[in-house]
């Protein structure tokens, strides 16, 4: 939907709820709310937070501040902490959501509009396509699995993402270079925006480190509705000595931008994931650096080779 419409239905909403008396408009257009306050553990650090403001014509505003930015994620919410020092400590310390504080037996309105904003980051990281420009970018074709219904399908279905469909198979067969040292795949997974986080960094570093390492490069292309097990569909295609496949991860609330790497030796149909590898948790700031795990799956890639075996197998072989 696009934002004159979006408008116009915002609009239409707040005409109905004041003919029905349910908003109360401001006495004039230059009327402003008063800025919201948020109360930190102690007095001396209530601070004014800048209000993300809609204004609709008639002078109403929504003026509530982003709950998910950082300055607002990580505050206690504890009315009249005894040691409130400590409690500072103790919530920078860590990222769980502690010491968020109670409305009566109820979550703070604060701590509920963080649980709803991380929510819908999970939500669009699961249901938004990657982006087709970064696809480009790489010259990255795209083939489908098995899935047909969309993403809901693809949440119901894991067993369809493990599949290739024909036309996949067709194109893979007409445009990919065969028999290849390394095939990378890259996979919507369960998050585009994992994928569209860390693509752009660690794609080069592991096509440099391939090359450099005087291995072949196999054509790399995309998998939409994509599960890990679509690698085997992979391997017995083009029969590459090394798949990695870049996938996002399962994202967690309000972390959506971690992907994992996952790797096996000459994957083939019946694979399990005791015969390949993951390098997961990649993400800048925390994670597993793009850049650093670019690097560190090309070693795993020779080790690999070296040993002719993956997961379990070159664990025992090591
Ligand atoms: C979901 C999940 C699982 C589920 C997978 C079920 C499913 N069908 O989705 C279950 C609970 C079964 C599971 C089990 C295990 N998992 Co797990 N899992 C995850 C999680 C939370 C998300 C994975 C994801 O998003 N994958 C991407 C989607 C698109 O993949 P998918 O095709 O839907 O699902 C496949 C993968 O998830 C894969 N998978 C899941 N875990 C693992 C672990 C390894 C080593 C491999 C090779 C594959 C693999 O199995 C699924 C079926 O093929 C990650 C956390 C993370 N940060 O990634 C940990 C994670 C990947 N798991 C991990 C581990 C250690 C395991 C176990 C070995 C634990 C154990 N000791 O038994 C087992 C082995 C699993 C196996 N399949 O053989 C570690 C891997 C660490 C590492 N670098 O080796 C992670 C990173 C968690 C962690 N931080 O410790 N896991």
């Amino acid at each position: 939907m696009d934002d004159a419409k979006l408008a116009a239905i915002v609009e239409a909403v707040v005409r109905e709820l004041k003919a029905a008396g349910a908003v109360k408009p401001f006495a004039s257009s230059s009327d402003t709310p008063p800025a919201p306050v948020l109360q930190t553990s102690s007095p001396a650090s209530t601070v004014p937070i800048k209000p993300h403001t809609a204004a609709f014509s008639g002078g109403l505003t929504i003026d509530l501040p982003d709950p998910v930015t950082p300055e607002l994620r990580y505050r206690p919410l504890v009315k009249n902490p005894k040691d409130a020092s400590g409690l500072n400590a103790l919530v920078a310390s860590t990222t769980a959501r502690i010491g968020v504080g109670r409305a009566g037996p109820r979550y703070s309105t604060a701590s509920l509009l963080l649980f709803q904003g991380d929510h819908a980051v999970t939500q669009d990281a699961l249901y938004r396509d990657v982006d087709q420009k970064l696809l480009n970018e790489f010259n990255l074709f795209t083939v489908e699995t098995k899935v047909t219904g969309g993403k809901q399908e693809y949440l119901l279905r894991p067993d369809l993402g493990r599949l290739l469909n024909d036309e996949a198979k067709r194109i893979i067969n007409e445009k990919c270079q065969k028999n290849v040292n390394i095939q990378v795949v890259v996979g919507d997974g369960l998050s585009s925006q994992a994928v569209e986080s860390n693509l752009r960094q660690m794609f080069p570093v592991i096509k440099q480190g391939v090359q450099s390492a005087n291995l072949t490069f196999g054509t790399p292309f995309f998998i939409k509705h994509a599960r890990v097990g679509v690698m085997n569909d992979v391997g017995e295609l083009i029969k590459p000595d090394v798949v990695i496949l870049l996938i996002g991860e399962r994202p967690g609330l309000g972390r959506a931008e971690s992907m994992s790497a996952y790797m096996g030796y000459k994957p083939k149909y019946g694979d399990t994931d005791a015969d390949r590898d993951v390098v997961c948790n990649i993400f800048e700031n925390g994670g597993t650096n793009p850049l650093e795990a670019g690097a560190f799956v090309v070693q795993i890639a020779q080790k690999m080779r070296q040993h002719q075996a993956s997961g379990v197998k070159l664990k025992m072989a090591k």
